[in-house]
Order: structure tokens, then sequence, then C-alpha cells
């Protein structure tokens, strides 16, 4: 690739400068003793980062109740799910990567169809779900018998519920359960945090549920009141008292005596009749009053799945349009930081590479930064990587790649060269996971960024990335001769 060295774009700006300026120092710390001043200059990043701190997270104890789930909710989510397949057919068009997600796409379609058709739907859906052995097959099974008619539309399912996986998966709202209208999750005694944390995160979906507490029987009857009030109070924010039940499925027999006339004394095992009726009349109530809702309510988390598996897609489509781009820029930087040393202390200079970038990128995401607010999340990156030791850790191990090459580490600039566009590479690979999430274009989410720029980072120093990074930049700066001469050595 050949690169047109525009000095007005492509050199200085905060980012830029800051790193080159911090690199320098780097390459004369090691004829010399410059640590002071890069822990001086490391100690000033941090502090600016201070002064910026985010502002505190709202509470964590809310109600989190949702409100009753209604018929143009669903329609609405419909609506989107079938707005951001539209988009990603557009965007797809465009791109090289068509023939690849044409099927997904088309699976999409379908699923979307079906979804108006779900509005109607008569059939319930319900999950009896909780840990190994908490006796959802005998739940399930009973339910099916003494409560499911066989002229009622009902569906009883068994799911198995695995605390280390988790209902729902990190950053991604689809789960398990999401596509049955009601869940009963059985517990036999007290919650545990994950199950807490697990049937929050249902009430904040908006997904309907009952807790079962099951096994009553292995408790003495005085105690039975006070561990359902303490159930009750543990879910108070997240669901109604009257959506705590107690249950005995499947008591245990018991050994009965009986005195005889003559004196003697006849044991017999008595098996106890199951303890459901509870469970059944709160069922049957919500069958009446709630059933078009429950509908709805999962009508409206099947479209958001279909949206957020669009959304992924479009996101794969998007990070295709992108990367060439990021690649581009950082052979720009990685070519200007090489022919053009910027001399220390350019901090003051307006324009960033970074700042172009950034612009560029926020454009396939749909956020259309200008330039002023590019070079103001170029600003805040470069902080961040200072802050956050990016700049540090990457430089010295660049540097010793490097320095087992001896012919390309005398040549000078090339330090600053592959540090400039690995960080440009950082970056960008950053912000294009980070886009995606972003949904306030006036405002930069510092933390946010921040761990996926860590995140990012880690993943840069697995695989032997580095050397092979090291080598491209190389074969981009230096003259064809220097290259091979430095290949053999
Ligand atoms: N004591 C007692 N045992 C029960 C009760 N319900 C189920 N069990 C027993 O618990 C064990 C596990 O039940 P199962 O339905 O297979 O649980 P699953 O693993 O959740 O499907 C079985 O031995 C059941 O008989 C109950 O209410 N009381
Ligand atoms: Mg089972």
């Amino acid at each position: 690739m050949t690169v047109k060295l525009r000095r007005p774009i492509l050199v200085g700006g905060i980012g830029l400068s800051l790193l080159l300026w911090l690199l320098d120092t780097v390459q004369n710390s090691m004829a010399e003793l410059g640590e002071v001043s890069i822990l001086g200059i490391m100690a000033a990043g941090v502090g600016l980062w201070l002064f910026k701190k985010p502002q505190s997270t709202p509470s964590q104890n809310q109600t989190l109740i949702a409100p009753p789930p209604t018929k143009e909710a669903a329609e609405q989510a419909i609506a989107l799910s079938s707005t951001t397949i539209d988009k990603l057919l557009k965007e797809t068009k465009n791109s090289k990567t068509q023939a690849k997600v044409n099927i997904s796409i088309s699976q999409l379609q379908q699923q979307l169809k079906t979804l108006t058709d779900e509005l109607q739907r008569q059939k319930l859906t319900v999950a009896v779900t909780g840990s190994h052995g908490v006796g959802k097959t005998s739940l399930a099974k009973i339910l099916k018998t003494q409560w499911v008619s066989p002229s009622d539309e009902i569906e009883i399912n068994d799911i198995s519920w695995c605390r280390e996986s988790k209902i729902v998966q990190e950053n991604n709202e689809i789960n398990a359960l999401s596509t049955y209208d009601l869940i009963l999750f059985i517990t036999t005694g007290d919650l545990i945090d994950s199950e807490y944390q697990a049937l929050s995160k249902l009430t904040s979906l908006g997904q309907r549920f009952l807790l079962v507490w099951n096994k009553q029987d292995q408790y003495l009857p005085d105690q039975k009141p006070q561990i359902l009030q303490k159930l009750k109070e543990t879910l108070s924010n997240i669901n109604s008292a009257e959506d705590v039940v107690g249950t005995a499925v499947n008591p245990n027999s018991v050994k009965v005596k009986k005195y005889q006339p003559d004196g003697s004394i006849e044991e017999f095992i008595e098996q106890p009749l199951p303890e459901i009726s509870g469970l059944i009349e709160r069922l049957n109530k919500i069958l009446v009053d709630e059933s078009q809702q429950l509908v709805w309510a999962t009508t409206k988390r099947k479209a958001e799945i279909v949206t957020l598996e669009a959304k992924s897609l479009l996101h794969k489509v998007r990070r295709e349009v992108a990367i060439p781009v990021i690649e581009q820029y950082q052979w720009i930087a990685a070519a200007t930081a090489f022919a053009n040393p910027v001399p220390a202390l350019d901090l003051l200079a307006t324009a960033a590479i970074n700042a172009q970038l950034i612009v560029d990128l926020s454009e396939i995401y749909e956020q259309k930064f200008s330039l002023e607010q590019g070079k103001q999340v170029a600003g805040r990156i470069a902080e961040l990587m200072v802050k956050l030791g990016l700049v540090e850790l990457s430089t010295k191990a660049l540097t010793t790649i490097l320095k087992s090459n001896s012919v390309t580490f005398v040549a000078g600039g090339v330090v600053q060269a592959v540090s400039v566009a690995y960080l440009t590479r950082v970056a960008g690979m950053s912000l294009i996971e980070y886009f995606p999430t972003q949904t306030d274009s006036n405002s930069v989410n510092v933390e946010k960024l921040g761990k996926i720029l860590q995140r990012v980072f880690r993943q840069t120093q697995e695989n032997n990335f580095l050397k092979s990074f090291v080598s491209q930049v190389t074969s981009h700066i230096l003259p064809q001769g220097k290259k091979v001469e430095s290949l053999q050595n």
C-alpha cells in the first residue's frame, strides 16, 4: 500500500501526539533514565481520569415489578424487529458478506412472519424449572394429570435449570426460558444468590413466574408459614406475595401406629396425598385473569430475540466494513510516525488521526460524530490508554519484539511507528465493539469504553498477535531492501 503523507490530518492531535510524546520518552529512557518522567505522565493521566470520574450508578434496590404487558408493546417489538431486518438487508446488499448472512436473514424473516400470528395464540406454554432434584419432573407429571384437562390448551415442560450456565447469558437477553408464557420456578428452601439474580432478570424481561416452594412436608407444620413468609420477603422487589406458593408434590410416606382393641400395635406405612391445591388455585386464577397478557408478553420477548439476532448479524456485517478502515488508518499512522517523528509536547495540535478514524467508524455505526466529537473521544481514549497502563505495557512488549530484530530496531522511528499503529488498532477494534452498545451519541460511556479497551488489549496479547503485527507494520513502513535485510536477521 502506498501511503501519502498529508501532514494536516495525520499528525498531532491530543491522542496521537500524547502517544508519540510518551513513546519519545520511552525511547529516551532506553538510553538514559526516563522512567521518572514516564511515571509522572502516568500519574498525570490518572489525575485527569479521577477528575472526570463517571457519575454513580442508580440504586440497585428498586422494585422491578413490570407494568402489565400490552398488545401494543408486542406490536411495537414486532415492528422494531421488522425494521432491524430491513436495515440488515440493506447494509448486507452493500457489503461483500452477503452470501454468508443470507441464510440467517431468511430464517429471521421466517420467524418474523410467525410473530404476528403468535399474538392470537390460544395454547399456553408453562415451564417447570429449578435445580436438580427439587421435584420438577414430579410436579410436571402431577400438573398434567391433576390440573390440565384434555380440552385445555396448556403445554407443560420440564426444563432443567443449570446453576453454572445461569439462565441469562452475559450481555444477551436471550435465555432458555424466554419462549415460555409462565415459569414455575421450584425451590426446596432458601434461594441462593444466582437463583435470585436469575429471577430478577426474568422479571426485568417481563417474564411471569411463580416461585414454588416444594417438599414442604420435610418441615414441621409450624415452620411452614415462616419459611413461606421469608421467601415472600426475599422476592418482594421482583414478584408479588401471592405468586409464592408452597407444595408437597410427592410427600414422604409416614409410619402410622394404630392401637388395636386387644392392646397390640399395628404399624403401617401411609402415603400422604400431594399438597398442590394452593398452586392449582393460583394457576387457575392466572389463566382466567392473565392468559392474553402472558401471550402478548411472550410474543414481545420473541420479537426482541429476533431483533437481537438481526442486530448481531448487522454487527458482523458492519465489522467487516470497519476492519479495513481501521487497517488503513493504522498503516497511515505508522507511516506518518515513522517519516515524521513528532516533536515532544506537540499537545496543542488540533486534528488527530484518531479523531478522523472515530468519525469514519461512527458513520458505519450510524452515530455520525462530528470531527469535534471525534477529537473529544480520541482524547478520552488516549487518557484511558495511559490510565489503564496500556501505553506502557504495549510499548514494552513491542520494544522487546523489535529488539530481537536489530536491523529494524535501529531504524529511527520504528518503535513509534509500530506503537502508534498498534494503539490505533486497539482503539479502532474497541470502538467497533463499543459503538453497537452506544445509545446516546452525545456522550461517551468512559467506563464501558475502558472495559472494552482492556479486553481488546488482552486479546491482542494472545496467539503471537503482536509478533505478526510488528512484521506487518515493518513491511508497510520499511523500504523493500531493508525489509528483506531485517527478515534475514
Ligand atoms: N419429601 C418430598 N420429596 C419430594 C417431593 N417432591 C418430589 N420429591 C422427591 O424428590 C426427588 C426428586 O424429584 P424429581 O421430580 O425427579 O426432581 P427433578 O430432578 O427436579 O426432576 C424424588 O425422589 C421425588 O420423589 C415432595 O414434595 N416432598
Ligand atoms: Mg427431572
